[in-house]
């Protein structure tokens, strides 16, 4: 074991908080199965043998965006070929497959388009609703919500409260990128501050909604940027309570607009989600989002302190769009394979972080419901 991450054993061993300090050394260090043992035993005394998952499909309703970010293949400009936004019908069928394949969450998230109204989200969520009361909508990044607060010309926390009201029920992760200024301004140099998404997290926590926390990695930024995006998030965590999951996202750098940047590889992938679950001793959940890290990576995470495998998707245009070559979908079948295989007890959950059901771990005889 390296002196590192000895060093940091005890440190956890005696119940304490590790430093920036610490985290930046983790992530100099060589020592893949030290951090990763480290980490997993930090796991395990959070959350025991289990691994979750979910039954959930994305639903990104419109790529157009005011925003360009570099490292973004998603997003399109007003009249740009290959640009689309659906409308409420083809939203509303999208919902309605979901629910018949038995997915308890819908996510939602979408580019900031230049002439929707926010009345249009309003509709979008309510009507879901009404035509779908069991599902669970996990929808708007903070960067969203600071949009609709602009175009409306309301405060955040009314939209946030009006979103509420017609049945939003947790927004997710993204929008982080890295937070640092300097980071950020050669990435998305159009997109609200790290600073403001942090503001709005906090408007979202206070407001009565749990939200997520990604961090897009493997592009330009140093070891001392992730250190610094994820000091930012334990701080704010420490604040509200209001993160459920920390979402390490893998650059896919195919058709962004980042040169030379290859994205992480598998070592760098399981380095970054072990220190994270080392660090981050606020977040209850570490996820494995395989559409970004493959699912083979994925999986050999829940060796190295994950205990979220995210969802079966269904339909994923982000980081497909930029060269993701992971599958659309994962069927149930195949989730609870991977984390049996990976000999963890899968649970499925939902939105709220509530048990729907555990399935039986690994058989011997290879039988299983
Ligand atoms: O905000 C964009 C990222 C995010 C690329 O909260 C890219 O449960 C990699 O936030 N390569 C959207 N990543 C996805 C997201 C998410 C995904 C799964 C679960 C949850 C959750 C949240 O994707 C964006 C941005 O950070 N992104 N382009 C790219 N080329």
């Amino acid at each position: 074991m390296s002196d590192i991450v000895a060093q940091v054993r005890e440190k956890i061993d005696q119940g304490q908080r590790i430093s920036d300090a610490d985290a930046l050394q983790l992530f100099e260090s060589d020592d893949l199965f030290g951090i990763g043992q480290l980490a997993a035993q930090v796991n395990r005394e959070k959350n025991g043998d289990q691994v979750l998952f979910n039954v959930n499909r994305h639903l990104n309703y419109t790529n157009f965006c005011v925003n360009q970010c570099k490292f973004c293949a998603f997003c399109h400009q007003a009249g740009e070929a290959g640009g689309y936004t659906y409308n409420l019908s083809e939203i509303l069928n999208k919902a309605a497959e979901a629910s018949a394949a038995g997915a308890t969450e819908l996510h939602m998230v979408g580019g900031l388009h230049p002439e929707l109204p926010f009345e249009f989200y309003l509709r979008m969520m309510a009507t879901i609703k009404a035509n779908n009361p069991q599902m669970k909508i996990k929808a708007f990044t903070a960067v969203e919500i600071d949009y609709f607060a602009k175009i409306s010309e309301l405060p955040v926390e009314e939209v946030i409260s009006e979103l509420k009201r017609l049945g939003l029920d947790s927004t997710p992760g993204g929008g982080a990128e890295i937070l640092g200024a300097e980071v950020r301004n050669q990435i998305c140099p159009e997109k609200i501050s790290g600073e403001r998404w942090l503001e709005v997290t906090e408007k979202i926590h206070n407001g009565g909604l749990k939200s997520n926390a990604t961090m897009l990695y493997g592009h330009v930024e140093q070891y001392a940027d992730r250190v610094d995006h994820m000091a930012k998030l334990r701080e704010l965590q420490d604040k509200t309570g209001g993160f459920q999951a920390f979402i390490p996202l893998a650059f896919q750098p195919d058709n962004t607009r980042i040169p030379n940047a290859k994205g992480p590889d598998g070592i760098d992938s399981l380095k970054t989600l072990a220190i994270s679950r080392i660090y981050l001793d606020n977040f209850q959940h570490i996820k494995a989002y395989w559409v970004m890290l493959g699912l083979k990576i994925a999986q050999v995470a829940l060796a190295f302190g994950v205990n979220d495998l995210d969802g079966t998707v269904v339909e994923e245009k982000i980081g497909h769009d930029a060269g993701a070559d992971s599958p659309q979908e994962l069927d149930k079948a195949e989730i609870l394979r991977q984390i049996r295989n990976a000999g963890k007890i899968p649970v499925e959950r939902n939105t709220h972080y509530e048990q729907v059901r555990v399935y039986a771990a690994a058989m011997c005889d290879g039988q299983h419901d």
